[in-house]
């Protein structure tokens, strides 16, 4: 239908732009960072969320040009939020966190794209974080494995995205080179009741405890209440994401929250 004919030639159109959504430190609630997410502010059907249009764009290769696109511009994004910090910061210089689908993994420009990218915005890889889902790492060999490998070795943090939902084996953890895990909206939702569900609360006190043994730093979505908040704090998730502290928006509000607690 409509999408499908608009898709290919809306990024050279111009109408695709990114909200940001904060990440913060469990511990003091400052913010560390944001997400990029994507948007298509579409002419006809106005503003339609990545789930409109994610999967198409994979379908049709199209992924590839945006998904640069949106990590060129979340870099640069970096970039000035880091300038307007002008290193006064209380916290350190903000991240940015930016999603691959797995078309992106498997394509050959992936490593070399990336590394441009940071050089031309004149960022340090340290200050970015890639999320891949966990869905997509199933079963992965070392051929797909291969290019992440070598972001992370140059100081590119890669996420776990919606942990916990897959089937993957704990022990499996040990080969990926990831170095965050993002557990999946569904255990904050059970963070909800009060008390919580005891064996929810188990497994997510098992999940942080395997995670910090392996090194690994826990990040939590989907955080709609303070109750939820001081919950997986007790259980000691390092950084939080969700409504309770902001929702995705223009690149300024970002700005504004860091700044109020530095
Ligand atoms: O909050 P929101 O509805 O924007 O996000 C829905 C999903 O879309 C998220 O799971 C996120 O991983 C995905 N998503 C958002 N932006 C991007 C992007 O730039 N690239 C890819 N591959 N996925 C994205
Ligand atoms: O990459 P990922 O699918 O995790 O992207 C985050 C998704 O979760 C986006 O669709 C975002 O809009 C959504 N989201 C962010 N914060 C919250 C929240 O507090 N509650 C709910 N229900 N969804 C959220
Ligand atoms: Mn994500
Ligand atoms: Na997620």
């Amino acid at each position: 239908h409509g999408l499908t004919t608009a898709l290919p030639t809306a990024l050279e159109r111009g109408e695709f732009f990114i909200e940001y959504q904060p990440l913060v430190h469990l511990g003091d609630g400052s913010v560390r960072g944001a997400e990029a997410l994507v948007r298509w502010l579409h002419p006809q059907h106005g503003v339609l969320g990545p789930d409109r249009f994610i999967p198409l764009a994979e379908h049709t290769g199209l992924i590839v040009p945006l998904g640069r696109w949106v990590l060129e511009q979340s870099v640069r994004q970096a970039r000035e939020w880091r300038e307007l910090q002008g290193g006064a910061e209380a916290v350190g210089p903000l991240r940015i966190n930016v999603n691959l689908s797995p078309c992106q993994l498997t394509h050959p420009g992936l490593v070399q794209d990336t590394v441009d990218i940071l050089e031309r915005a004149g960022v340090e890889p340290d200050a970015l974080c890639l999320e891949v889902t966990e869905s997509a790492l199933i079963g992965a060999d070392d051929d797909l494995l291969k290019p992440l490998r070598r972001l992370a070795e140059m100081g590119v943090d890669i996420a776990l995205d919606d942990f916990g939902t897959g089937y993957s084996n704990l022990a499996n953890l040990r080969r990926l080179p990831v170095s965050i895990l993002k557990l999946d909206r569904s255990f904050t939702q059970s963070m909800q009741q009060f008390p919580a569900d005891p064996v929810d609360l188990k497994i997510v006190e098992g999940i942080v405890s395997l995670a910090h043994s392996l090194d690994l730093a826990v990040t939590v979505e989907g955080v709609e209440t303070g109750a939820q908040a001081d919950q997986l704090r007790i259980l000691g998730c390092d950084t939080a994401q969700g409504w309770y502290y902001a929702r995705p928006g223009p690149p300024e509000r970002l700005h504004e929250l860091a700044l109020v607690d530095a």
